[in-house]
């Protein structure tokens, strides 16, 4: 791609000079991150990395990031017409396709709405306050007994591989009406996917940004093609069967929702913006998948972390005991009247940052950010982890503190601190699913520590490092330890 020269008085972004065809590539392979928040604090908050022969602005800083997200919003709310998002829903993915139009906003609130039925709103028939509560609550509960029992058997295990398929479970119910029980093959080679997946659509990957790569065999790239044959292939198989059973009256789940909304169009009550049937459909590819892949990613960096700080989750259970005492089990109700759970999640997002960067966005239109001009179609990286490790925001950055959350009194957690914390992105393309996933973490993680201690087994070596992808995790761990706090309530 030519490099335009900057209207007159209007400067380029400042950046590394790379090398011819390389790029920077070569400093970005591994923990692009890491390297991109070094060069900030070089070139600072609006720079131009080249990857390959693409041009790529960084935006670090919260301010800077503000400006262009939400005060410039419609400028920067593309998606890049990146060679491996093409493979994503078969390119018609909702969050990787390069569409930032009518069409892209017609579905993105046709997902809400789809999401919001099926989660906040109001259960029909139990006493849970929405269908949520009740997947996440029954879930969970059933999470505690498996833990104890493969405690029973192991001794110390890794607990992500049970964690997983509790949450994907959750998206399960909402999506499809499903559940599958933790050793069904069909879904746990689904859901063990998540590090391929995030391994090429995290930001950077060289075949995006060198085309010759495309040709030349990759094991990533291969393996990346590969589960997204294999995810639209279950997603596919579970929507021929939601067609067959089809009832306009009797609405069971997001995808029957979605059909709904194909056969409605055709009656020709839409408004201005004709969707295809296929581009409505293909909303749930993206619900599903990242329902699981983000909340567990979430829930094993929390457990990771109470294993790791033996006092903050002592705080956390005395706050349990004092608020919702060991009679009955969290609800989404009791949120707010802990704050230092509360400050414990935020403090996850931020110390472990497992989503760095959002996904790539693209400018719409010529701008300038800064004083620096920005040609259309320019890739965006926006690097969410130098945010929450800028010095300049927080004191200590690379210290776990869930107390720098609370107020002085630590009778509250302070707005203005937690929103500093950048996980979901901000603006036109901000999380969809921000409220669920909070929601989810929040349930899912009270209702694991009301009854369970979490510990490492002492004397091995755990390695937190998290791996560089859309979203992070650390190396699988095997010596997680759980002991119940209380003796199971015998039921009458
Ligand atoms: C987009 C984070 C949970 C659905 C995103 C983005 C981030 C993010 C950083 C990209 C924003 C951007 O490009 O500027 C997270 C985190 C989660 C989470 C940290 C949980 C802890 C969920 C859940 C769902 C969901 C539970 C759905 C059930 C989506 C969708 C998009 C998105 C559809 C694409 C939006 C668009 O391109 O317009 N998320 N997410 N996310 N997320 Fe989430
Ligand atoms: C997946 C894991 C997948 C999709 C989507 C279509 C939409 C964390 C950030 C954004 C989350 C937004 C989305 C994530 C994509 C996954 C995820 C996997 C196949 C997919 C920044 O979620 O193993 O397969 O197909």
């Amino acid at each position: 791609q030519q490099q335009q020269p900057a209207p007159s008085g209007l400067r380029r972004p400042p950046g590394p000079r790379g090398f011819p065809v390389l790029g920077n590539v070569l400093e970005l392979r591994k923990d692009t991150h890491l390297a991109l928040t070094r060069l900030s604090r070089r070139y600072g908050d609006v720079m131009e990395v080249r990857i390959g022969s693409r041009p790529v602005l960084v935006l670090s800083g919260l301010d800077t990031i503000r400006q262009a997200l939400v005060k410039q919003g419609e400028d920067f709310m593309g998606r890049p017409d990146l060679y491996s998002f093409r493979f994503v829903t078969d390119g018609q993915s909702l969050s990787f396709s390069p569409d930032s139009g009518e069409v892209w906003k017609a579905r993105r609130k046709l997902a809400q709405s789809a999401l919001k039925s099926f989660s906040v709103a109001p259960s029909p028939n139990s006493s849970c306050s929405c269908l949520l509560e009740e997947h996440v609550s029954q879930e969970a509960e059933y999470l505690v007994s498996k833990f104890l029992q493969v405690m029973e058997q192991e001794k110390r295990f890794d607990l992500n591989q049970y964690l997983v398929v509790s949450v994907a479970n959750v998206i399960c119910a909402m999506c499809f009406g499903k559940r599958y029980e933790h050793d069904d093959q069909e879904l746990l080679s689904l859901v063990n996917m998540g590090n391929e997946f995030g391994e090429v659509a995290g930001g950077g990957h060289p075949a995006d940004f060198i085309p010759v790569l495309r040709y030349l065999p990759s094991r990533t790239m291969e393996l990346f093609k590969d589960i997204n044959r294999r995810f639209n292939a279950f997603v596919q198989k579970i929507v021929q069967e939601h067609y067959s059973s089809f009832d306009k009256e009797h609405i069971r789940d997001i995808t029957d929702s979605l059909i709904g909304h194909c056969q409605e169009k055709s009656a020709g009550e839409d408004g201005h913006v004709q969707l295809s049937d296929e581009k409505i459909i293909h909303i749930v590819n993206d619900l599903f998948g990242a329902g699981f892949d983000t909340v567990a990613t979430a829930l094993s960096w929390s457990l990771m972390y109470v294993a790791l700080y033996p006092d903050v989750q002592r705080k956390i259970q005395e706050e349990l005991d004092q608020t919702i005492g060991r009679e009955r089990r969290p609800r989404l109700s009791d949120r707010g009247k802990l704050p230092y759970t509360e400050a414990f999640i935020l403090e996850m997002f931020r110390h472990s940052s497992f989503v760095p960067f959002t996904i790539p966005h693209s400018t719409t239109k010529a701008t300038v950010l800064n004083g620096y001009y920005i040609p259309k179609d320019t890739c965006v990286f926006i690097n969410q982890w130098q945010v929450n490790h800028d010095e300049n925001l927080w004191k200590d950055p690379s210290a776990f503190r869930p107390e720098r959350f609370l107020t002085p009194s630590g009778a509250e957690v302070s707005r203005t601190e937690g929103e500093k914390v950048l996980s979901f992105g901000l603006g036109r393309r901000r999380c969809l699913g921000e409220a669920i996933g909070r929601w989810e973490i929040f349930l899912f993680l009270t209702t694991l520590l009301q009854q369970l201690h979490f510990s490492l087994r002492p004397g091995e070596p755990v390695d937190i490092t998290p791996q560089y992808g859309l979203t992070m995790k650390y190396k699988k761990c095997e010596a997680f330890q759980i002991q119940p706090r209380f003796p199971a309530k015998s039921s009458p």
